[in-house]
C-alpha cells in the first residue's frame, strides 16, 4: 500500500532475546495484514524474515529483515531483528529507524536473559515507544503472570497488561481486550470474532482494567482527576492516554498470544496502529551541520529539506549492494541527486525500493518516516547520512561493537588468499561487526568478530557466496607491547658499499605514556645536527618499529619518543638511512626501558543457575579471572568478572559442559593489562619461534 501521509506510517522493531518467538510473530502479523498469502514458518524454512540459508538451517535469525503490510489506514513495516548475543548489534542499529518496538518474551518464569536486558537498555536509551508481547501461550505450562512480573522485576519496565489470555496451553484461543472489555477469539482462518468476556474471567478482567486505567491516567493529572471523580474513563480517553504514555515511553502495555498458532495477532496489529506513534509524533532528529559543525535538526515533516539515514547494507544476490535507509525528513523521489554528508561525496539515487522479505518492490516515492532501499550507491556505507545538497545535515553514526574474538583464516586451496580477503571485505560491508586485517608479522588473514558462532557463520557465507573454502586456525590474542621506564639510546647506521655510503645517526629518548596515550613524537634537534628534511624519516622509522613490535612482534603502544641529538654526513645521509638509524635507536632504547607485554582483558557477564555458581567461579579462578560481583536474577545468578582474553578463547563449550547447557554469557573488551612475567616469557618464545619459521 502506498501511503501519502506520515501519520499512516508505523515502523515496528520486533525485538527480544533469541528464541522468544519474534520471527514467528512477525510472520503471523504479516500474514494477517494480507501481505503474504500463507503464514511463513521458521521451522519449515519458509520464513520471509529468515531468508539466508545460514539462518534457515539453524532456524534462527542472524540479521534484521524487513517486510510491510497494510492495517487500517496504516502501512506497518516490520523489522524482525536477531536476538542472539553474537548478532544483536544489527538489530539494535535498525531501531534508529523505528517509531516503536514490540518486545517479545515467552510465557515462562525466569526466561529473560542478558540479551533481553541489552535490547531493553537500547529501547530505553533511544526513548523508543514499546509494547510487550508475551508469546507461546499455546504451550503447556504457559505462565502469563510470571512473564509480566519478570518484565517489571528484571527489566524495570512499567508493564501493564492490556490483555488477558483466554485459556492456556492447548485451550488457549484468544485474548480479553481490557480497553474494549471484549473477548477476541482467533478463528482458524486468521480472522477474529468478538464475544462477551467468559464468565470465569470477568472479575479478573475488571480489576486488570482498573490497574490499566490507573497507570494510563498517572501520566496525566487532568485525566487522573476525572477518573477519580467519575470512577472510570471512556474507551477513547483511555486509548488516548495510553497512546501518550507509550509515546513518552512511560508505560509498556502488555499483550499476549502465539505467533505460530496465530492467536492475539489481529489485536496486536490494532494496538500497533492505536498505541505506537507515527514518525510525525517522534522528536525532531538531531545532527550537525557539516559546514559549520553547529547542532542542526530536522522535524519529521514533508516540507522539511530531504534527509535520509542509511542504517544497514544488504548484499542482495540479484540487486547487488542495497543501502537501507529511513527518510528522516522531506520526500524522496527516484532519480534524485543527493550528497553523502558523512563522506562529502555526491550520490545519485536510482530506483526506490521497499523491502519485502527477500524481494523488493519498486516505488515512485518514499515519504518522511518510510524505510526504503536503493541499489548500487558508490561511496555510501551503513551509518552515513544522505541529504539535500543545499541543506546538509549529518546524523550520528551507528553504534560501534568491539570484537571479542579473532581467528586466523587460511584458505584450503593455495593461492586463494586474495579471493578470501576480497570476499570477507564484502561480507564486512554488510556486517560492520566483522573485521578483516592482514597480520603484518605473520601475513595471516585475521578475522575478528563478536563470538565464535559469528565467525563460523561468516566462513559459511564466504564459501556459499564467493566459493572460497577456508580453515579457522587458533584464535590469536592481540597482545600489545609497551615500556615501563624512560631510557635513552643511540641508533647509528654507517655503511660503505662501493659507491655512495649510507649514514644516519640519532639519539632518542623514550618515556612511557599513560594507558591509551598512543604515540607522541617530539623533535628537539637544534643547530641542524640533523637537517630538517630528515626529521619526518626519523619519526617514520620509530612508528614502523612500534608497529612491528620490539620484544615479541606485537604492536607497541603508549610511548613518547624524543629525538634530541644526532649527526649527519653531507653526502651519505638520506631519508632511508635516517629511518633505519631511528628504528635501531628506538629498539636499543626499548631494551633498557623495561618493556612488557600487555594482554586484552574481557569483561564478562555469566548467567548461571544457583547450583552451578561454585563450579563456574572456581573455573574462572583457574583462568586468572577476577570476580567483581554476583547478583541474583530471577532464580539464577549473574557473575560479573574480568578475565584475560587468552583464557576464554573457547569459553562457550566449557561453560556448556560445566552448567549442562544452562549457563550463558556475554563478553566485551574491557582494556589491557600487563601479562604476568612467567607467561610473557612463553609468549615471547612462541612468537620468536613463529617468526623464525616464517623467515
Ligand atoms: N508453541 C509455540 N512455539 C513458538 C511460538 N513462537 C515461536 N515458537 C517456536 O519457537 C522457536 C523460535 O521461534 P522464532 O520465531 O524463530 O524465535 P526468534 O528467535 O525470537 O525469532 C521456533 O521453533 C518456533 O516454532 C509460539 O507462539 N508457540
Ligand atoms: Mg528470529
Amino acid at each position: 500500500m502506498a501511503v501519502s501521509d506520515v501519520t499512516q506510517i508505523r515502523n515496528v522493531g520486533i525485538v527480544g532475546q533469541g528464541g522468544a518467538g519474534k520471527t514467528s510473530l512477525a510472520e503471523a502479523l504479516l500474514f494477517a495484514t494480507g501481505a503474504t498469502n500463507r503464514q511463513g514458518s521458521v521451522d519449515d524454512e519458509t520464513s520471509n524474515f529468515d531468508i539466508e540459508p545460514e539462518e534457515q538451517r539453524r532456524k534462527l535469525s542472524l540479521t534484521s529483515a524487513f517486510h510491510h503490510g497494510p492495517w487500517q489506514k496504516c502501512d506497518i513495516t516490520l523489522v524482525d531483528t536477531p536476538g542472539y548475543a553474537n548478532f544483536l548489534a544489527d538489530g539494535l542499529n535498525c531501531l534508529r529507524a523505528c517509531t516503536g518496538a514490540v518486545f517479545v518474551s515467552e510465557a515462562a518464569a525466569g526466561a529473560l536473559k542478558v540479551e533481553a536486558e541489552k535490547v531493553w537498555a537500547r529501547i530505553e536509551d533511544l526513548g523508543l515507544p514499546r509494547l510487550a508481547f508475551i508469546s507461546k501461550l499455546d504451550r503447556e505450562n504457559a505462565d502469563y503472570d510470571s512473564a509480566v512480573a519478570d518484565l517489571k522485576n528484571v527489566l524495570g519496565a512499567n508493564a501493564v497488561p492490556v490483555q488477558l489470555p483466554i485459556g492456556l496451553g492447548e485451550t488457549f484461543r484468544g485474548v480479553v481486550d481490557l480497553i474494549k472489555m471484549r473477548a477476541r477469539i482467533a478463528a482458524a482462518d486468521g480472522t477474529v470474532s468478538e464475544e462477551d468476556i467468559p464468565a470465569d474471567l470477568q472479575s479478573a478482567a475488571e480489576s486488570a482494567r482498573e490497574a490499566l486505567i490507573e497507570s494510563a491516567a498517572e501520566t496525566d493529572d487532568e485525566l487522573l482527576e476525572k477518573y477519580l471523580d467519575a470512577g472510570t474513563l471512556e474507551d477513547d480517553e483511555l486509548v488516548a492516554a495510553l497512546h501518550k504514555a507509550v509515546k513518552d515511553g512511560a508505560v509498556t502495555p502488555v499483550l499476549c498470544g502465539s505467533g505460530t498458532a496465530a492467536i492475539g495477532v489481529v489485536p496486536l496489529l490494532d494496538e500497533i496502529v492505536d498505541l505506537i506513534p507515527s514518525p510525525a509524533e517522534r522528536p525532531a532528529a538531531t545532527g550537525v551541520d557539516p559546514k559549520t559543525g553547529d547542532e542542526a535538526e530536522r522535524a519529521p515533516a514533508a516540507d522539511q529539506p530531504l534527509s535520509m539515514f542509511v542504517f544497514k547494507t544488504i548484499a542482495d544476490p540479484f540487486a547487488g549492494k542495497l543501502s537501507v535507509f529511513q527518510v528522516v525528513s522531506g520526500e524522496l523521489t527516484g532519480d534524485t541527486a543527493v550528497i553523502n554528508s558523512t563522506r562529502d561525496a555526491k550520490e545519485r539515487i536510482g530506483h526506490l525500493l521497499k523491502l519485502e522479505g527477500k524481494k523488493q518492490q519498486q516505488v515512485d516515492k518514499l515519504i518522511t518516516g518510510e524505510i526504503g532501499a536503493v541499489a548500487k550507491l558508490k561511496s555510501t556505507e551503513a551509518g552515513d547520512t544522505l541529504c539535500d545538497e543545499k541543506s546538509p545535515i549529518r546524523y550520528p553514526e551507528l553504534m560501534k561493537v568491539s570484537s571479542a574474538i579473532s581467528f586466523a583464516v587460511e584458505p584450503k586451496a593455495k593461492g586463494d588468499e586474495d579471493k578470501a580477503t576480497q570476499g570477507l571485505l564484502k561480507l564486512a560491508d554488510e556486517d560492520p561487526t566483522l573485521k578483516i586485517e592482514r597480520d603484518a608479522q605473520s601475513k595471516q588473514i585475521i578475522l575478528s568478530g563478536v563470538g565464535q558462532l559469528h565467525i563460523e557463520v561468516a566462513v559459511e557465507k564466504l564459501q556459499r557466496k564467493f566459493g572460497v573454502e577456508v580453515e579457522l586456525k587458533d584464535p590469536k590474542v592481540p597482545y600489545k607491547e609497551t615500556i615501563k621506564k624512560s631510557a635513552k639510546a643511540q641508533g647509528r647506521l654507517k655503511k660503505q658499499s662501493g659507491g655512495r655510503g649510507q649514514f644516519g645517526d640519532t639519539w632518542i629518548e623514550i618515556e612511557p605514556l599513560p594507558h591509551g596515550g598512543g604515540f607522541e613524537f617530539v623533535n628537539k634537534i637544534v643547530g641542524g645536527v640533523i637537517p630538517r628534511q630528515y626529521i619526518p624519516a626519523v619519526e617514520k622509522g620509530i612508528i614502523e618499529a612500534m608497529a612491528g613490535g620490539v620484544i615479541a612482534g606485537y604492536e607497541m603502544v603508549d610511548v613518547k619518543a624524543t629525538l634530541y641529538d644526532g649527526s649527519h654526513h653531507s653526502v651519505d645521509s638520506s631519508e632511508m638511512a635516517f629511518k633505519i638509524a631511528a628504528s635501531m635507536g628506538f629498539k636499543n632504547a626499548v631494551a633498557n626501558a623495561s618493556p612488557v607485554l600487555l594482554e586484552p582483558i574481557m569483561s564478562m557477564e555469566i548467567l548461571v543457575p544457583d547450583e552451578c555458581m561454585g563450579d563456574v567461579i572456581g573455573d574462572l579462578n583457574s583462568r586468572r579471572g577476577k570476580v567483581l560481583g554476583v547478583d541474583p536474577k530471577s532464580g539464577s545468578q549473574v557473575i560479573r568478572s574480568l578475565v584475560p582474553m587468552a583464557e576464554v578463547l573457547r569459553y562457550s563449550p566449557d561453560l556448556r559442559s560445566i552448567t549442562s547447557g544452562r549457563g550463558s554469557f556475554s563478553m566485551e573488551l574491557s582494556g589491557y593489562e600487563e601479562v604476568p612475567a612467567h607467561l610473557a616469557e612463553k609468549i615471547k618464545a612462541e612468537s620468536n619461534a613463529g617468526a623464525a619459521e616464517e623467515a
